[in-house]
């Protein structure tokens, strides 16, 4: 099952000062290759930290530092593994890349010791993709369903869903074959129930995938609106720090500001705009423009007015952009006295006080709940856009299947057909089928050296 390829190698860590810099090596005889430029007591002993001197091809040390050998199967590739572990320089770990290069060992692409595992049966496609979310998380609750998903949570899902429909299919199979013959065979109500359950759990899965989607890459959040309402005041007031200058003039903030922060385990992108008005001011128009961009771009808009004041065409106009995209409406300046005006044309709206930080908690919440970020305590792994195309084929053909069981009689070879499609698109998402363009369109997200 172990297939050994040509040797590469690659640097593992950072480009940088750092106390240590790990280079990684794995392929077929990769240590009878390397083992000239290694001075060390000994042979190798397999899994086991040796101290190493390396030389260059004149025959000076160019570092020393800590080699491990992993024979074939136990290592990470599944391959024969070398790591050596020198002092973070990036001149010195250049230097030993450029070595082993020269010993005829080819640098390895991104992802492909990762690669590697999957090919070799250490890790399915599912976990092999979780390693590069585990190395890109950017908050803690992804980190954690990365982890979950590295752990094999998501394949024994997918795996029992692939199960269950390999059973029914052997159902299907068994009647033809000994359709003459007493065996348990399935009827058509029981069919159609089994298909519904899996279709539910495949809707389970589905619904997660919004939420994967914003922990991967984060939710970006434009504050904007006229100039002086409290876009500013509610961007500081959300990131909970002095970030953004505030004054009572209007046209305060020129350019958008962004600052990162986490709500609920999700990473969020919060974006500050420049007040949207008429201007000649050529700066002011420039930062009005990079608003409007803002606002198309965002995830989610919130958009701010002053519960103070009544109404304004600039506001009007504003909203006229805003309504169809995702957004919250919120009234600032709640401390003040509030025009009814204002109250009345957004019932919905979130009533909030920059300044006195009042509502700030139920706009967050309001935030994630409209964003349809789903966090339950039940699944916690949340699939990916790739995985979701592969689910909606599958539950495709499941659905229609179960509609024409209830409107004809099906030959049992054409569920079968069926059956087998729908079987198909699970095993693509496990990596059970897979393609060099799936593989290669996977694997190139990764870092090199992973
Ligand atoms: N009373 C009260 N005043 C507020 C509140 N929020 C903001 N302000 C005041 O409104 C004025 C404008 O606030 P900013 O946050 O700079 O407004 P902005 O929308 O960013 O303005 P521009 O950057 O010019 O577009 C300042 O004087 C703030 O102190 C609030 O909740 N209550
Ligand atoms: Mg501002």
């Amino acid at each position: 099952m172990i297939k050994q390829r040509e040797p590469i190698v690659a640097i593992a860590t950072p480009f940088g000062e750092s106390a240590i810099g790990a280079i990684r090596l794995s392929g077929l005889g990769v240590l009878e290759k390397i083992k000239d430029l290694l001075i060390m007591k000994g042979e190798p002993k397999p899994r086991y930290a040796h101290f190493v001197k390396l030389k260059d091809q004149e025959g000076d040390i160019l570092d020393e530092g800590i080699f491990i050998y992993y024979p074939s199967p136990k290592s990470y590739t599944g391959e024969d593994m070398v790591e050596i572990f020198l002092h973070g320089n990036p001149l010195i770990l250049r230097k030993a890349l450029e070595l082993f290069l020269s010993k005829g060992i080819r640098l390895a692409e991104p992802g492909e010791f990762t690669k590697r595992a999957f090919l070799n049966g250490k890790i399915d496609l599912l976990q092999a993709e979780a390693v590069a979310d585990i190395i890109g998380s950017k908050s803690e609750r992804a980190l954690k369903s990365a982890q979950r998903q590295l752990q094999g949570e998501l394949s024994s899902f997918i795996n029992s869903l692939r199960e269950r429909l390999l059973e029914i299919l052997a159902y299907v199979e068994a009647d033809i074959e000994f359709s003459e013959e007493d065996i348990p065979t399935l009827s058509k109500e029981q069919l159609i129930n089994l298909l519904k359950d899996i279709d539910q759990n495949i809707q389970k899965l589905l619904s997660t995938v919004k939420t994967g989607e914003f922990l991967r890459r984060g939710i970006n959040l434009a504050i904007v609106g006229k100039p002086n309402v409290g876009k500013s005041s509610l961007f500081n007031a959300l990131l909970g720090q002095e970030r953004a200058i505030i004054t009572p003039i209007p046209g305060t903030t020129r350019d958008f500001l962004q600052e990162s922060l986490t709500l609920k385990g999700i990473p969020i992108n919060l974006i500050d705009t420049a007040g949207i008005r008429h201007t000649e001011d050529p700066v002011e128009k420039i930062g009005v423009e990079r608003s409007l961009q803002k606002l198309k771009s965002a995830h989610m808009v919130l958009f701010v007015v002053d519960g103070g004041k009544p109404l304004s065409e600039e506001d009007k106009n504003i909203y006229h952009m805003v309504k169809d995209l995702e957004h919250i409406v919120i009234i600032n300046k709640i401390d003040l006295p509030i025009e009814e005006e204002v109250l009345k044309a957004f019932p919905e709206a979130v009533k909030v006080s920059a300044v006195k930080k009042e509502g700030i908690e139920e706009l967050k919440d309001k935030t994630l709940q409209k964003l349809g970020v789903y966090i339950s305590d039940g699944v916690q792994v949340y699939i990916t856009l790739r995985h979701e195309n592969l689910l909606k084929k599958s539950q495709e053909v499941i659905k229609s299947l179960i509609n024409r069981l209830g409107l004809e009689e099906l030959s049992p070879e054409i569920i079968m057909l069926d059956l087998r499609e729908a079987i198909n698109y699970l095993e693509e998402i496990v990596g059970l089928l897979t393609t060099e363009d799936i593989l290669g369109s996977i694997f190139s997200r990764f870092c090199i050296g992973k």
